[in-house]
């Protein structure tokens, strides 16, 4: 509630605006959003404090345990290793799978900045390159990397977009507020595709359109959406007009489904799904998941770095129904703790798409057996959806992050890929020690193909 007063420029007696602004490299980046003057008078914000100090529950709903889940069948689970190159326990900041080189990316974060190395679909490492910061994104269609700047949450922008070559690394886009995706997409088409950067940045933070200028430097053009939490992005076809769309997940304050439609010389904002600013939305993929031939979105919420992390009754996976129209309606609700990572694909090929999530934010007791989860598309009698949980249990000190999807042994099929950060964040960085060389970088969940 304090933060809440923050925002409506109401700081109390005891904090002052300037603890907001944090310090004098990051108040400039802080002060449009804390007012000089309170937008809500005193006696409103009363009535507001007292309305949550006597509504509120006393404790927080309990969270049910989960079923036991099943022993997978589908996948068997490989772990891959990086090696000791430095004393960084594998802190996973990246995942992606290169299909047209059969290669698999991984980016890491490391207390002297980040790494990207690259592992061929066996899982023996390729090549090892040092980053100024964690890596969080990578174009695979020209080799850019788009790095953090800061991996804790952090005001002062100094995310990259770093183009490696031969002998050097140009630097394409600096100053990005902790960028954790980028897409290239003609929105306006004109011809030429903008690269969109989701700058979730921390309380500061956007949805930005960059071009290069006319001296071939980059440089900003537009803001999509001027704040903070900005996750996920895809590129879809949305409205079915037959131009590609640009859908975008915001995880914070007014967490949202956001569509920017492809429009000629311009384009159409719609807000296709809005949620409580405590949901923690994490992820979101768009699959037709009822085979009528309309994409569907699929979301995860369960990022639980907030005051207080206690588990939430109301995160998991769900699946929103497009009516054809481009309007969605939630159809499927699956509880999972701290819900991270979600991946759709016809996994088992029965011809129906099936669920692959991974949880970070996950309870103690719960961890070595409720990281992951396979949800495996059935059907039922009512012709509602049906899923059968399974699972397998991970080791200790593997905590997952990140995730991507690919056919990595080239037999076929959809294979997982599982980063490891190694590391749980609400208990703080743990010195990892001897454990560093025996910790796998990543997972591969090798497909065993159909029934
Ligand atoms: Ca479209
Ligand atoms: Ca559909
Ligand atoms: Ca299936
Ligand atoms: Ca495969």
């Amino acid at each position: 509630m304090p933060k809440m007063g923050a925002f409506l420029g109401q700081y109390g007696t005891v904090l002052g605006r300037s603890h907001y602004l944090v310090d004098g490299k990051t108040s400039r980046f802080l002060a449009p959003l804390y007012p000089v003057e309170a937008t809500i008078d005193s006696a409103d914000w009363a009535l507001l404090q007292e309305y949550y100090l006597t509504a509120a529950p006393e404790t927080a709903p309990l969270t049910p345990d989960p079923q036991p889940v099943r022993k997978m069948q589908q996948f068997t689970v490989r772990p891959i290793y990086a090696g000791a190159e430095e004393s960084d326990a594998p802190y996973t900041t990246l995942i992606k799978f290169d299909a047209g080189r059969g290669q698999i990316v991984v980016g890491a974060a490391g207390q002297q900045g980040g790494r990207l190395r690259t592992f061929s679909g066996q899982g023996k490492l390729l090549s090892s390159e040092r980053m100024g910061s964690a890596p969080s994104d990578i174009d695979l269609g020209n080799g850019r990397v788009l790095t953090m700047g800061s991996l804790i949450p952090n005001d002062l922008p100094r995310g990259q977009v770093l183009q490696p070559g031969k002998d050097s690394t140009l630097v394409l886009l600096d100053s990005l507020a902790r960028p954790v995706e980028m897409l290239r997409i003609d929105l306006d088409r004109d011809g030429t595709e903008e690269l969109i950067v989701a700058e979730f940045g921390n309380m500061a933070g956007g949805l930005n359109v960059y071009l290069p200028g006319p001296g071939g430097n980059w440089q900003f053009v537009r803001s999509l959406r001027q704040r903070s939490g900005a996750i996920r992005l895809k590129r879809v076809d949305l409205d079915g007009d037959g131009w590609e769309d640009l859908v975008a997940l915001f995880g914070q304050g007014d967490e949202a489904v956001v569509a920017f439609l492809s429009r000629p010389g311009t384009t159409e904002t719609k807000v296709v799904l809005r949620f409580p600013p405590s949901y923690g939305s994490s992820d979101l993929e768009i699959a037709d998941l009822n085979g009528d031939g309309h994409p569907d979105l699929v979301c995860t919420n369960g990022d639980n770095f907030d005051y207080p992390p206690f588990p939430k009754t109301y995160h998991g996976i769900r699946i929103y129904e497009n009516d054809g129209a481009g309007n969605f309606s939630e159809a499927f609700f699956f509880h999972f703790d701290g819900a991270y990572n979600v991946e759709a694909a016809d996994f088992d090929g029965d011809g129906d798409i099936d669920l692959a999530a991974l949880a970070y934010f996950v309870p103690d007791h719960l961890r070595p057996t409720h990281s992951f989860v396979y949800l495996e598309h059935t059907w039922s009698l009512l012709g509602n959806y049906a899923f059968r949980p399974a699972g397998f249990r991970k080791a200790d000190h593997l905590h997952f992050l990140t995730m991507d999807q690919g056919d990595v042994d080239q037999d076929g099929d959809s294979d997982l890929l599982i980063g490891n950060f190694a590391t749980y964040l609400p208990d703080g960085v743990v010195p990892q020690g001897s454990a560093v060389d025996t910790l796998p970088a990543f997972l591969i969940l090798e497909n065993q193909g159909g029934k």
